[in-house]
């Protein structure tokens, strides 16, 4: 067995001498250390010897695994030393620049969102979340919008394929959402009526998310877009907590230095109803293509809640009043940046989300 051991010592450390790469030296390993080697199985069979014999050749077969182990790592750090100085024909070039890796980023919409998110939060508000397929009943006739009303055709949409069937009970003559047929939300002002079936005045919520419109686009209209819809409801609320929450967010948003202009509008669900709008970046008022030459771009649709909308989902409309707006996302980032063009947003150009 000594011997045994002696010889394989010899062979072993020749052989490592003569290795020249890692991917050598790595089957060496595995011939001389790993588990079926000559080695493993000389020590493995120890046990067949007599305790004195064992304790003799146990020692030496242990110190000839030291001598291997360390040889090896000797071995490995010249050749590993041997590649990056470039002395072996493996060579590597330490001078060469590393890839850079890119970092993700928001979307600027998403972006936008939180900022204005964030701004009405520290007005008060809370920030909720609704369907973006959305109940008929929800999108158009909470809001005072039935069928065959002329204010459905400024909203034109995508309509699910679901024949609308409704065997449920029917409460004092009125069929529930459910019965009516579904479709991909146009705005985000149906998520009025489902804040306020579930929670009591007083109500401070904004709620951002995709909405779609069956609509040619241009430089300002697309159609798949977001909206911040934010609704307040309380004892005396009026117009002026309206513009006063309004013109600060656009403070804040904006910038100081820029112009709001509020205009009457009309809206089935509000009344009275207005639209505010942010004096142009790119002409600075003085009228551009982006602008439609007329100095302004709208952001907004707002108003004070229509009794009838308060009435329907149980609120004394006669202790309660509140307001409601819904703001484009993508027209505030293009008004603050000075970007021209809506559809920009939906490319997936990277030089273009590259700058945000
Ligand atoms: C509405 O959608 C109403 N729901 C807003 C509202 C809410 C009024 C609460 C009263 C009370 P309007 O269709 O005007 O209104 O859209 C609101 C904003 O969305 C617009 O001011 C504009 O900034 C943006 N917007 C409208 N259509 C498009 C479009 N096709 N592409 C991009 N942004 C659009």
């Amino acid at each position: 067995m000594s011997s045994l051991l002696d010889a394989l010592q010899s062979k072993a450390l020749a052989e490592l001498a003569s290795i020249a790469d890692l991917k050598n030296l790595e089957d060496w390993r595995i011939l001389y250390l790993g588990k079926k080697s000559q080695l493993n199985q000389a020590l493995r069979s120890l046990s067949s010897l007599s305790i004195e014999e064992r304790r003799q050749m146990g020692a030496q077969a242990n110190q000839l695994k030291a001598l291997l182990e360390s040889s090896l790592e000797d071995k490995k750090k010249t050749l590993q030393q041997a590649q990056l100085t470039g002395t072996k024909q493996e060579y590597f070039d330490i001078t060469l620049p590393g890839r850079p890796l890119t970092l993700g980023r928001l979307h600027p919409v998403t972006q936008t969102i939180r900022e204005i998110c964030s701004i009405f939060s520290g007005l008060g508000f809370q920030v909720v979340e609704g369907p973006e397929v959305e109940w008929d009943y929800y999108n158009f006739e909470s809001l005072n919008i039935p069928p065959g009303h002329p204010a459905r055709d400024m909203w034109s949409t995508f309509w699910m394929d679901v024949s609308p069937r409704w065997s449920g009970p029917v409460s004092q003559g009125h069929l529930p959402a459910q019965a009516s047929p579904m479709l991909l939300r146009t705005h985000t002002s149906p998520m009025q009526t489902r804040v306020m079936e579930k929670t009591k005045p007083p109500v401070r919520v904004v709620i951002p998310g995709k909405v779609y419109r069956y609509e040619a686009t241009d430089a300002t209209h697309e159609s798949q877009f977001h909206q911040v819809e934010g609704l307040a409801v309380d004892e005396g609320i009026t117009l002026a907590d309206l513009k006063g929450t309004l013109y600060e967010f656009a403070r804040r948003f904006f910038g100081s230095d820029r112009k709001a202009r509020f205009r009457c509008d009309y809206f089935p669900f509000v009344e009275p109803g207005v639209e505010m709008a942010i004096d142009c970046w790119v002409c600075k008022g003085a009228g551009c293509r982006l602008c439609g030459q007329s100095g302004w771009i709208e952001i907004l649709g707002a108003g004070m809640v229509h009794p009838h909308v308060l009435e329907r989902v149980g609120y004394d409309s006669s202790k309660y009043t509140g307001f409601a707006f819904g703001m484009g996302v993508e027209r505030m980032p293009m008004l603050k940046n000075g970007i021209d063009d809506i559809r920009h947003f939906f490319t997936n150009d990277l030089r273009f989300l590259r700058q945000f």
